[in-house]
């Protein structure tokens, strides 16, 4: 038996939280997007740490402005709440699971459920938590593809990620996509995968419409934040050069969000260095943004 950690109330409160909010617009009842982090950290093969990065994503989101100079408001007025962190030590299978019901709960309430790694291989419980939904699709932005079918000895590996995500949903598109073996690069031809490699769109905007187009009406989003360039993004566990940059990123997502119903979102594999807090930084603007976006309807 495992603890299903179902405390979705108590949550971190101002000025602890993301953003340093305060508590009329902060606590669980009166915020629309709530935030879980999940500092899980267990399959990771290359630079550890990932599980400081919810820690090193509050802590930078604390310094941000809360004005958005581009969407011109306080996007925290929607109600940003930030969930005490959800702390797992079991082995990725029962992870999932405990993921999946903790997201679920937050869909019940009526939340709109922003996940931040930890490790990739959350992202599979969130998923799961959305099954239920119809015409759905995930867009993973990501500099990996994920797409393993299994990795050191386990299906739930981070490198496996996106292939447990597609036995639940076919449905996905892959940006950014710049590191993969032989294997993956089969399946995807097989299959005729949607990705969208980072050599062809780091220096244009042109695929954005076409990548918007193949994601159904409901769409979660994974942000793998390796899919930024090591040049604004150097603290994750896996840098990968030749990749994406925050504006082209920032105008993508606002068109998804504008043009279809994304469900939820996570934000994943900030692997912290001390050396580089630009990183962090970066992360908590992207989340708050993301936020921003889904709820600046016209
Ligand atoms: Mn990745």
């Amino acid at each position: 038996m495992f603890q299903t950690g179902l405390k979705q109330m108590n949550y971190i409160k101002f000025p602890n939280n993301f953003g340093e909010i305060e508590d009329n617009t902060s606590n669980y009842d009166a915020s629309k997007a709530v935030i879980l982090p999940i500092s899980y950290e267990k399959t990771t093969t290359y630079v550890k740490g990932t599980g400081k990065g919810p820690g090193a994503i509050l802590e930078a989101s604390r310094n941000m402005e809360l004005y958005d100079e581009e969407l011109d408001k306080n996007i925290c007025d929607v109600g940003i709440c930030t969930l005490n962190e959800l702390k797992i030590d079991e082995k990725p299978e029962l992870m999932v699971n405990m993921v999946r019901e903790n997201v679920k709960k937050l869909i019940s309430d009526n939340k709109f459920p922003v996940i931040v790694g930890g490790e990739h291989s959350i992202t599979v419980g969130c998923v799961k938590a959305f099954v239920s939904y119809n015409d759905f699709s995930i867009l993973q932005l990501d500099a990996h593809t994920d797409l393993r079918e299994d990795y050191d000895r386990t299906k739930f590996s981070h490198a496996c990620t996106m292939k447990r995500c597609m036995d639940i949903c076919k449905n996905i598109v892959q940006v950014g996509v710049r590191s993969l073996d032989y294997d993956e690069a089969v399946f995807i031809k097989e299959n005729n995968l949607k990705i969208f490699w980072a050599k062809d769109i780091f220096d244009n905007d042109e695929w954005i419409q076409s990548a918007v187009s193949k994601l159904s009406k409901n769409v979660y989003i994974t942000l793998d934040l390796d899919v930024f360039d090591p040049s604004i993004m150097p603290s994750t566990g896996t840098p990968e050069p030749g990749g994406l940059l925050y504006y082209p990123v920032l105008r993508f997502l606002k068109k998804v969000f504008e043009e279809r119903n994304v469900v939820g979102f996570d934000i994943v594999e900030l692997c912290p260095n001390e050396n580089d807090v630009s990183s962090d930084f970066t992360a908590a603007k992207v989340l708050y943004k993301m936020i921003g976006y889904k709820f600046d309807k016209k």
